[in-house]
């Protein structure tokens, strides 16, 4: 199952407390303070795991807390540390104090790391209170708790290319013409219920990840259909594809629509750069043009057909000089784009 939000409890582990302790030795009428300090508590740590693409495993269980840390000994022995906990999270996990909405951060690369509650210091043991005119201290800290917050974490999938349509628009037909992916298709509204990452390769070992999301119809914005609540996974694209499928009654109308949905959900989505695709061109009788688009802000008006794959060959091309352009002015151009080693991404 695939789940974009989760709010959990993460709380550091405890510092252990500092020792209050004397040497005790043979001989010695009065040994000196020997108390060690506390050990430090475990801190909760998130970890951005490529193999994970969903936030499930956090809607099962609410609490986290790391290990508590051991008490300082006498013989200035120190506590041992708590242990760290280190919770897996899918890249592109993004983070905020549930209370505060602040944003703690996010995790884009394998393997990045967030602390999200840091353990309690230990307590300072009696040895460590010593001085010349204090010899025999008998003072001594507890350890400190940990951190304790609530968090919300938010995925925000990481794709070059983000589709956008309204349902039936056929964006899961195009994502399974060119990539290893397998979305359901249907030819009935909202077949498209979650989220699909597809891989395109091109030659030259290139590589293009796409987004499909579920169709947005007008008053989506408002929560009309499925809302515009995964409109979030193609925040982060580089480009955006607005598909006009040919057996629109009106397509310029569904464009203006697109258009209008996106710039009502967030103002930063309409900046994205985006083409258009008028979709099912093999529905086109052989003679007849294309209708034509009035988009000024698209960088590109495709004509394709994901049956027949006329125009496709082109479009993808078009897409991946965008994206790299991109990329490059990002200053990535030798990172060959996200997940080089994913071949195919399913909720
Ligand atoms: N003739 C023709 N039909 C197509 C083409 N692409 C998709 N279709 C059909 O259009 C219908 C909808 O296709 P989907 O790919 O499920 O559309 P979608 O945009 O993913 O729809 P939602 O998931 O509901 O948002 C299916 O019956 C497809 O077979 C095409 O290039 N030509
Ligand atoms: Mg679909």
């Amino acid at each position: 199952m695939f789940v974009d939000l989760a709010k959990i409890r993460v709380q550091g582990g405890a510092g252990g407390a500092g020792a209050m302790a004397f040497r005790r030795e043979t001989g010695v009428p009065k040994g000196g303070p020997s108390g060690g300090n506390g050990g430090k508590g475990g801190d909760v740590i998130l970890v951005a795991d490529p193999s994970l693409d969903t936030l499930l495993d956090y809607s099962y269980r609410e609490s986290y807390s790391a290990g508590r840390a051991g008490h300082g000994e006498g013989s200035n022995k120190t506590g041992r540390s708590g242990d760290d906990l280190r919770l897996p999270v899918p890249l592109g996990t993004v983070v905020k104090d549930a209370d505060t909405g602040d944003r703690l951060g996010e995790l884009l690369e394998p393997g990045a790391e967030l602390l999200v509650a840091r353990g309690g210091r230990g307590g300072r043991g009696n040895a460590s209170y010593a001085t010349s005119t204090h010899q025999a201290p008998r003072e001594w800290q507890p350890g400190e708790w940990g951190e304790e917050r609530r968090i919300e974490l938010e995925l925000k999938l990481i794709a070059d290319v983000g589709l956008v349509g309204e349902p039936n628009a056929g964006k899961s037909t195009f994502l399974s013409a060119v990539s290893a992916a397998r979305p359901k298709i249907a030819d009935y509204p909202f077949t498209t219920l979650q989220p699909n990452l597809g891989v395109v390769r091109l030659s030259g070992g290139r590589g293009l990840v796409i987004a499909d999301i579920p169709g947005i119809i007008e008053g989506a914005a408002e929560g009309k259909g499925l809302g515009t609540r995964f409109l979030r996974h193609i925040e982060r694209t580089r480009t955006l594809l607005l598909m006009v499928p040919l057996d629109s009654p009106d397509p310029q109308q569904t464009y203006d629509l697109l258009r209008a949905e996106l710039r009502r959900h967030d103002a930063a989505l309409e900046r994205i750069p985006h083409a258009v695709v008028l979709s099912k061109a093999d529905l086109l009788a052989p003679d007849d043009p294309a209708p034509s688009l009035d988009a000024p802000d698209a960088w590109e008006v495709f004509v394709a057909s994901s049956v027949s794959r006329a125009g496709l060959p082109e479009m993808i091309e078009g897409l991946w000089r965008t994206v790299d352009e991109t990329r490059r002015l990002e200053g990535e151009a030798e990172n060959p784009g996200p997940f080089p080693e994913l071949e195919e991404w399913r909720p």
